[in-house]
Order: structure tokens, then sequence, then C-alpha cells
């Protein structure tokens, strides 16, 4: 058995894991990550593709805008499509100056990974049997097995940042945590393709067919996705069928059309709400998915990570520098309070442009009242603006 000691104990190496490991870093403060997944994994995974202003602030704020000024696309404004129309909400002009940054998911772990790497504090991959243990004792201890050996990790707090199939929020009792959900009855069909964007914006479209979306990765790289059924069976979908689906959903009558090139990768998603509450218990402290998950329709859910470790980072610093609790004791309503108007906002962006019931003309009907609606009044677009760029980090 190796037995270690740190301040902080991280488990997970996603955005948030790695993201707080480098804060605390910056401060001085000691920590161990624990990851269960190989290093190529989690680099490669396909996921976030939208960072909100307040997420690129803080990459550069610690040091680790460069590559992002150099090679993240900035958008100032995004379209919404219905009706066979392409309407532009310009979000930068309607608040004041904030945009959007289109940089990957990958770029951002990258960037994370080299920065811990060059920090030479401790960063684990490949763990196997991660447990914590006396989370509401003063020394809580996080244990795994790596290359057959059995490792005990003695600290201060434990972070946990394993997402929503992690071991951290299990290990909270039942009688002491509040669980919020909500299924959708549809998922997304993504890909990702070798050809030019198109737009040099996202496209948000209701179509009769189902919602599609229209996004980038980068100059070369298209990110595309297809509302589909929960189940549906990805071997259904050729490349051409998804092709022509595509463009049967984005297409509109100003002469937009999508450039086709080589699909890379594909895979379904599915959608849910999810809230746990509080987000902390004893010295266990919960950030990211695996406090809450929210659809992708409002790409939120690594920004609220991200805003998440902003605060547990901040807190833990005031609580070594000079035993100010505070920040501590605030972190799970604040970032509860963050978190609901989050998935408020990505509730009612999926509900306004997906199709639930294709029976029932109803709902479409309304549906396209809310975007007429929306694209035609300067408060509705302002609202959709300040929550699609983000507010600042609270
Ligand atoms: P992650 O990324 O899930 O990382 C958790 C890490 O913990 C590891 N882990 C464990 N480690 C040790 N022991 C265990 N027992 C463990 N169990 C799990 C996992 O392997 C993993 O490495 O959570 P984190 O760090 O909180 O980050 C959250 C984001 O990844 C997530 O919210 C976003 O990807 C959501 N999301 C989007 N968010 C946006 O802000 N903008 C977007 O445009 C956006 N698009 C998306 C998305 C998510 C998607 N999918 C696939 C769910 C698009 C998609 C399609
Ligand atoms: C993406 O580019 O992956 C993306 C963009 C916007 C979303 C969700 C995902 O709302």
């Amino acid at each position: 058995m190796r037995r270690l000691r740190t301040q902080v104990a991280i488990v997970g190496a996603g955005p948030s894991g790695l993201m707080l490991g480098h804060i605390l870093h910056l401060h001085g403060i000691d920590s161990v990550i624990v990851e269960n997944r190989s290093q190529e994994y989690v680099v490669e995974r396909v996921r976030a593709g939208v960072l909100e202003q307040g997420t690129v602030d803080l990459m550069r704020d610690v040091g680790l805008g460069a590559r992002l000024a150099r090679e993240g696309l900035r958008h100032s404004g995004v379209y919404i499509a219905f009706n066979g129309q392409r309407h532009h909400i310009d979000m930068e002009e309607l608040t004041g100056g904030r945009a959007i940054t289109v940089y990957g998911q990958n770029e951002v772990v990258r960037d994370l990974i080299d920065a811990r790497v060059a920090s030479g504090r401790p960063l684990h991959f490949g763990a196997s049997d991660v447990a914590v243990q006396d989370i509401d004792r003063e020394r809580p201890r996080v244990t795994f097995r790596l290359s057959d050996e059995e490792h005990e990790v003695t600290s201060d707090f434990v972070a946990g940042c394993d997402g929503f199939h992690g071991i951290c929020r299990p290990a909270i009792p039942p009688t002491k945590l509040q669980t919020y959900q909500r299924e959708y009855p549809f998922a997304w069909l993504g890909i990702l393709a070798d050809a030019a964007p198109s737009s040099d914006e996202l496209v948000y479209s209701l179509h009769q067919r189902g919602f599609a979306l229209f996004s980038m990765r980068s100059p070369r790289v298209t990110r595309l996705y297809l509302q589909c059924a929960t189940d549906e069976d990805i071997d259904e979908w050729s490349d051409d069928r998804i092709w022509s689906e595509l463009k049967t959903r984005l297409r509109t009558a100003d002469g937009w059309e999508l450039i086709e090139g080589p699909i890379t990768q594909k895979g379904v998603t599915p959608m849910r709400s999810f809230v746990a509450e509080p987000m902390r218990e004893g010295r266990l402290f919960l950030a990211g998915d695996a406090a809450h998950i929210v659809p992708p329709t409002g790409a939120k859910g690594l920004n609220l990570a991200m805003a998440d470790v902003w605060r547990l980072g901040s807190a833990l610093a005031s609580y070594y520098k000079s035993a100010d609790t505070r920040g501590l004791d605030t972190y799970s309503d604040r970032g509860i309070r963050r978190t609901w108007r989050a998935q408020r906002f990505s509730w009612w962006m999926t509900s306004m442009l997906h199709r639930s019931d294709s029976r029932n003309p109803f709902d479409y009907k309304r549906q396209i009242a809310e975007l007429d609606y929306l694209v035609g009044s300067r408060a509705a677009m302002t609202s959709l603006a300040e929550n699609y760029v983000g507010t600042e980090f609270d």
C-alpha cells in the first residue's frame, strides 16, 4: 500500500478536476488528481465546443489563454432558423460586448493537462476501484489501485469532479442529498466532419422533422447535430442519410447550404436535466457534471463546471491563506443558484427548438410563435443573448 498526503484530493481529470488542480497550484496548494480512464480517452472524447465569456476569461486569468486566443473562434452572434428563414441575433451588441468562443473541450483539456505536467504535481490516469472515505471526518481519504498497487491519499478536502457517473455523489448518504431530474423524449445524433464551416456562426434550427444544429470546431472541421429517438440505432444512419437529413432540416430560403465532407466521428447523446443539492457534504465538494447535468441545447455544461471550480478554487485559497471559511460555506448555495438559472435556460432552449410530440401539431405551432416573437423582439433577443454568453462567474 502506498500512502500519500495532500491538501486536496481531486477525483476526475475532466475539465473541472484539471482546472481546479491548476487554480490550486497557482495558489501554492497541493493536490492529487485521480482519473479512472486513460489520458488518451480523456483528451479524445468529443464533447462541448462553446465557451462562455467567463470561461474564456478564466482560461486567460490562469495563464492558459494563449492558444485559445490564437485558435479559438470568437462568435459575436448566433442564428436561429425556422420556417425556412435564418434570423441573426447579435449577442455582442445586445450584451454590451460579450461573446462566445468556439474551442473544443478537447483543446481545453489538452491545455490543462500540459499545465499540470509542467507543474510537476501528481496526475494519475488509469486508476481502478476509486473510492472516497471519511468525508465527514477531519482527514477524508481517496483510495484506488494503480498498476496492481493499492494507494491511499489522505487529504484535508476531497473534490468530486468525476462527472455524472462518478463515485463521489453516491458517497453522500441519500438522506442528505436531494436530487431533481427530467428526461427528454429525444436525443442528439452528433457528427464531426472534415468540412469547412459553411456559416461563420452557429445555426440552431427547428424544422417539422425536428431540431438540427450547425456548429464547428475549426476552419476545417464542422460539428453537426440532429434530434433523434432516445433508442436510435446509429448503425441505421449511413453517411448519406445523415447528410440528407441535415440538409433538409437546415436548408433556408436565403440559399445557405451545408458543405459536406468525410464524417470522422458519430454518436448519440441522451438529453437530461439533473441537479443534486447540496453540492457539499462535510469535506467533500461536488463540482461540474458530478453535481448537475443540463441538456446541451444551451451550451452550458462545461461553463457551469468552470464556474464551480472557479468558486471552489477561490474558496480553498482563502481557507489556506487566512483560515477564512466563508467561501467554502457559501460554495453550495451560490452554485445551486447558478445551476438553476442554467437549467431554466437550457430547458427553455430545448423545449423551444425540439419536436416532442409529432402527432399533435399544437406544440409545433406554439413553438413557431415563440420563435417568431423571439426574433422580432429586442427584449426577447437580449434575454437569450445574456444567458447564452453567460453571466459573470459569481
Ligand atoms: P467530465 O468531463 O465528465 O469529467 C469527469 C471525469 O471523471 C472521470 N471519472 C472518474 N475518475 C476517477 N474515478 C472514478 N470513479 C471516475 N468516474 C468518472 C471521468 O472519466 C472524467 O474524465 O465532467 P466535468 O469535468 O465536470 O466536465 C463537464 C463537461 O464535460 C460537460 O458538462 C460538457 O461536455 C457538456 N457539454 C457542453 N457543455 C458546454 O458548456 N458547451 C457545449 O457546447 C456542450 N456541448 C456537452 C456538449 C456534452 C455533450 N455530451 C456528450 C454529453 C455536447 C455534447 C454532445
Ligand atoms: C458543439 O459545438 O458541440 C455545441 C454547440 C452548441 C451547443 C451544443 C454543442 O448548444
